[in-house]
C-alpha cells in the first residue's frame, strides 16, 4: 500500500516537475572473445557486448557514460547524432575534440540531449574501433507525449555491420603501410550475425519471434565501416517513420538505402503469414542487407547478411511446420544507383504542427567543398611498394587531404595552443575543372596534404554544398557532419550551377539529418545554423577515406551571450 502512494507520488514528480532526467551508464572497453565464421578472435567490446549496450533515453535527457579502458589500445567514444549543445568536450573524435583515452584510463562523457528524438547511435572514433564497438541510443519523445505514429508492440534495434576474420586494428594499418586499399570484409552482420548464407554462420543466424497483427518499430543503424547497404524483409513492406535522430512523412517502401552514419525509423506490420492460411506452408521471412556499391572498379564485400522473421506459433497444433527455407527479399543490384536515389528522394521533414521543420531561407555563407580520391605519388623514402597507380592512395575535401594533428584542435583552440592547426580551409574548390567528366589529368589528383579548419561566426546560416568529383574513381560519398542536423535541401548528379540549382532546393520540408548520401558524379546541398559553439568534425563515414584524409573541421566562434558560448572543459580530459 505504501509502495502504491510512493510509486503515485514518484509518477506525479515524473510528469510534472521534472521532465528531462539524469542517466548514468558505466562502458568498460575490453578484449573479448568471439567467434564468427568458424574462426575465434579478440575484439574490442563495450561490456563484453557485442553489439554494445542500447542507451534508453527520452527527449532532452542528459546522460554520463563512465569509459574505462580496460584494452590494450587508445580509444575514444562518440554519440553520432547528437547535437551535443556548446559541450564539444565530450563529442569524441580522437585528436579532433580530445586526446584518447589510453589503456588503464577513464573518462566520462556527457551526452546533452536536446532536440534529438528517434534512433541515434554511438560509436568508437578512434582508429576502426567502431568495427566492434557500437551501439543504439533510443530516444523517446518526453513525458506526456507520444511517437506521432501508431503505437510500436515491440522494439528491436536491427545494427548492421561488417566483419573481418582478421584484426580490424591490421586491416587498416597494413593498408595505411602499403597505399593499397585495406582488404574487404569477409561478412555482413546483422546484430553481430552474419546469418546463415555465409557458410559456418548457423548457429548465431539473429532471430525475430513475431506475432501475426501486431506492429514492429525496427530502428535500423547502419555500423558497416566502409559500405552503403540496402535493407529489406522477404515478403514485408516497410514504413519509414524517422531518420537520424527526427521524424519523416511516412511512406512505405519494399527496400531501404542506408549509408553508414545512418539511421532509419521503419514500422513493420507482421501482417503476412496467417495461421489459418493451409497454404501458407512458411512462417520465416529473411530480412537480408546486401551494398550499395557505387565506385566503379573499387573491390567491395559483395556478400549478403540475413536475419530471420519468424512468426509465432500461436495455435501450435495447427500450425505448419517451417522446413523450407524462408523467402529473401527482392533487393536491388548492387550499382543500382537509380534505386538508391529514388529512396532517398522520398526522405522528407514530418514538418506537422507539433514538429516544424525550421529551415534556414537565407543564408549568410556558402560553402562549396569538392570530395576526392587521390594518389601521392611514391618515391624514394616512400617506395609504397605494394600499391597500385604507382603511388598511395588519398583522398581529399577541396584537394586538402586532412592531417591529423598530435594534440587535439579543441584544445588547441580553447588554450590557444600555435601551430597545431591552420585556418584557411577554402569556401570553394580551389581550381573549377569538369569535376565530374571523364578521364581527368592524374596532375589533378595529387591533394597538399595540410591541417585547416574552417572558421564560422556564431549564429550564421550555413549553407554547404558537397560536389562529388570523378578523380580517380567516382562514388557516393557519406558525408557527416558533428555538432549538428542539417536540411538537405537539394541533391543532383553532375556539376552544381551555382544559378540554377538553387532554385530547385526544397526550403520547405527537406530531410533533417547528420549524414548525406553524395550522389556518385553529383552533389548535395544542405544548411544549418551554427548555433553551436565548437570544434565540430565533418568526413566522409567510410572509414578508408577517413583514414586517407576525407574530413576536415568546423570551428564555431562563441557569441557574445553567456549561453552563446562553450562549456568549461571537464577536469578529467584525457591528455595527449
Ligand atoms: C589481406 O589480404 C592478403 C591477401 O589475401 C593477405 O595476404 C593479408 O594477410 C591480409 N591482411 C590482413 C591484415 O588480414
Ligand atoms: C562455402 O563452402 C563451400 C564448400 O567449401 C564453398 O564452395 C563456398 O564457396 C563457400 N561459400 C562461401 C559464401 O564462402
Ligand atoms: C483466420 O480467419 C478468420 C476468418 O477468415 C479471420 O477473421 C482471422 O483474422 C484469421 N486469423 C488470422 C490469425 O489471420
Ligand atoms: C495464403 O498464403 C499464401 C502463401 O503465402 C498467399 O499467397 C495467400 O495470399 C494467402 N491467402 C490469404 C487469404 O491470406
Ligand atoms: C562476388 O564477387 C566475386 C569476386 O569478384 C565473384 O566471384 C562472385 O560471383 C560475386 N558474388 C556475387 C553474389 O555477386
Ligand atoms: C551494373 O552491373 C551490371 C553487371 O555487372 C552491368 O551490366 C550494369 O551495366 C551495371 N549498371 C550500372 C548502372 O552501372
Ligand atoms: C615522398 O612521399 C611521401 C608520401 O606521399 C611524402 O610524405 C614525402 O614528402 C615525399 N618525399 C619526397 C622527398 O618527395
Ligand atoms: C563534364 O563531363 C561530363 C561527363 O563526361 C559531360 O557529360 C559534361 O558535358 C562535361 N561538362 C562540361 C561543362 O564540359
Ligand atoms: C591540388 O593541389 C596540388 C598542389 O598544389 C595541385 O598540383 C593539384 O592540381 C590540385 N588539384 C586540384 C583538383 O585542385
Ligand atoms: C540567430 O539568428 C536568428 C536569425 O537571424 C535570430 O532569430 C536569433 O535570434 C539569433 N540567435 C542569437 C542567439 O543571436
Ligand atoms: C595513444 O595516445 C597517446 C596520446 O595521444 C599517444 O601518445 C600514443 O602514441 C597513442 N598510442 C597509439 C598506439 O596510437
Ligand atoms: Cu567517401
Amino acid at each position: 500500500m505504501k509502495m502504491l502512494v510512493l510509486l503515485f507520488l514518484y509518477g506525479l514528480l515524473g510528469s510534472s516537475l521534472v521532465s528531462a532526467k539524469t542517466l548514468h551508464h558505466k562502458f568498460v572497453i575490453k578484449e573479448t572473445k568471439y567467434t564468427r565464421l568458424c574462426s575465434t578472435k579478440d575484439i574490442l567490446t563495450v561490456n563484453g557486448q557485442f553489439p554494445g549496450p542500447t542507451i534508453y533515453a527520452s527527449k532532452g535527457d542528459t546522460i554520463f557514460v563512465d569509459v574505462y579502458n580496460s584494452a590494450g589500445s587508445n580509444i575514444t567514444i562518440h554519440w553520432h547524432g547528437v547535437d551535443q549543445p556548446r559541450n564539444p568536450w565530450s563529442d569524441g573524435p580522437e585528436y579532433i575534440t580530445q586526446c584518447p583515452i589510453r589503456p588503464g584510463g577513464k573518462f566520462t562523457y556527457k551526452i546533452i540531449l536536446s532536440e534529438e528524438v528517434g534512433t541515434l547511435w554511438w560509436h568508437a572514433h578512434s582508429a576502426w574501433d567502431r568495427a566492434t564497438v557500437h551501439g543504439a541510443i533510443f530516444i523517446y519523445p518526453e513525458k506526456g507525449s507520444s511517437f506521432p505514429y501508431s503505437a510500436p508492440y515491440k522494439e528491436i534495434p536491427i545494427i548492421l555491420g561488417e566483419w573481418w576474420k582478421a584484426d580490424v586494428g591490421q586491416v587498416i594499418a597494413e593498408g595505411l603501410r602499403t597505399g593499397a586499399d585495406p582488404n574487404i570484409s569477409d561478412a555482413y552482420t546483422i546484430n553481430g550475425q552474419p546469418g546463415d548464407l555465409y557458410n559456418c554462420s548457423k548457429q548465431g543466424t539473429f532471430k525475430v519471434l513475431v506475432e501475426h497483427g501486431k506492429t514492429y518499430l525496427l530502428r535500423l543503424i547502419n555500423g558497416a565501416i566502409n559500405n552503403e547497404l540496402f535493407f529489406g524483409i522477404a515478403g514485408h513492406k516497410l514504413r519509414v517513420v524517422g531518420t537520424d535522430g527526427g521524424y519523416i512523412k511516412p511512406f512505405d517502401t519494399n527496400c531501404v538505402m542506408i549509408t553508414p552514419g545512418q539511421t532509419m525509423d521503419l514500422l513493420l506490420f507482421a501482417n503476412q503469414h496467417s495461421l489459418n492460411n493451409s497454404s501458407a506452408k512458411n512462417n520465416r521471412y529473411y530480412m537480408a542487407t546486401r551494398p550499395y556499391a557505387s565506385a566503379d572498379r573499387v573491390e567491395y564485400d559483395n556478400s549478403s547478411a540475413t536475419a530471420i522473421i519468424e512468426y509465432k506459433n500461436q495455435r501450435s497444433k495447427r500450425s505448419p511446420p517451417s522446413t523450407s527455407s524462408p523467402l529473401f527479399p527482392v533487393l536491388p543490384a548492387d550499382n543500382d544507383t537509380n534505386a538508391a536515389t529514388a529512396f532517398i528522394a522520398k526522405l522528407r521533414s514530418l514538418d506537422s504542427k507539433d514538429h516544424p521543420a525550421d529551415v534556414p531561407k537565407e543564408i549568410d555563407e556558402r560553402v562549396i567543398i569538392t570530395i576526392a580520391m587521390n594518389i601521392l605519388p611514391c618515391n624514394n623514402s616512400d617506395p609504397c611498394s605494394n600499391s597500385p597507380f604507382s603511388g598511395r592512395l588519398a583522398s581529399s575535401l577541396n584537394n586538402i587531404s586532412f592531417q591529423s594533428p598530435v594534440i587535439d584542435i579543441l584544445d588547441a583552440y580553447y588554450h590557444q595552443i600555435p601551430n597545431v592547426y591552420g585556418k584557411k580551409f577554402p569556401s570553394e574548390p580551389p581550381q573549377y575543372y569538369n569535376f565530374t567528366g571523364e578521364d581527368l589529368p592524374r596532375l589533378l589528383m595529387t591533394p597538399k596534404r595540410l591541417t585547416e579548419v574552417r572558421m564560422v561566426e556564431y549564429n550564421k546560416s550555413i549553407e554547404v554544398v558537397f560536389q562529388g568529383t570523378s578523380l580517380l574513381a567516382a562514388e557516393n560519398h557519406p558525408m557527416h557532419l558533428h555538432g549538428f542536423r542539417f536540411y538537405v535541401v537539394g541533391r543532383g548528379f553532375g556539376n552544381f550551377d551555382k544559378e540554377k540549382d538553387p532554385k530547385g532546393y526544397n526550403l520547405v520540408d527537406p530531410p533533417l539529418e547528420n549524414t548525406v548520401g553524395v550522389p556518385k558524379n553529383g552533389w548535395a546541398a544542405v544548411r544549418f545554423r551554427a548555433s553551436n559553439p565548437g570544434v565540430w568534425f565533418m568526413h566522409c563515414h567510410l572509414d578508408r577515406h577517413t583514414s586517407w584524409g576525407m574530413t576536415t573541421v568546423f570551428i564555431v566562434k562563441n557569441g557574445k551571450m553567456p549561453e552563446a558560448q562553450m562549456l568549461p572543459p571537464p577536469k578529467d580530459m584525457p591528455k595527449c
